[in-house]
């Protein structure tokens, strides 16, 4: 998740620091944000910032296979731990990216 934030922050930067007062509402509704399925396996418990580094599959349309951070809620950060098959579903929040009804999956197939 580092990468989308730090393109995020270069890309709005400049014009946040001149624009704060009238920055026009987020073109993304904050309401409801799109889940998507995910597949992986969780490479690190980051209990410091309720978060899993995760190793996920392709998410067809929406994401390439890569490692990344996904914020969880405080049961899940306790029940997971690094080297566990997950799914879940990750939508994207005003936090960041967020994974939700995590549950063990058995692990990919190596053939
Ligand atoms: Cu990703």
């Amino acid at each position: 998740m580092r990468h989308l934030l730090t393109l995020a922050t270069l890309a709005l930067a400049p014009v946040a620091a001149f624009a704060a007062e009238k920055a026009p509402a987020p073109a993304e509704a904050p309401a409801a944000p799109k889940r998507h399925p995910l597949r992986g396996v969780i490479t690190s418990v980051l209990a410091d910032k309720s978060a899993f580094m995760v190793k996920h599959e392709e998410i067809p349309g929406v994401m390439r296979a890569m490692t990344m951070m996904f914020k969880v809620d405080e049961p899940t950060l306790k029940i997971f731990k690094a080297g566990d098959a997950i799914t879940g579903l990750m939508s994207r929040q005003p936090t960041g990216w967020v994974l939700e009804e995590v549950k063990p999956a058995a692990p990919a197939a190596k053939k």
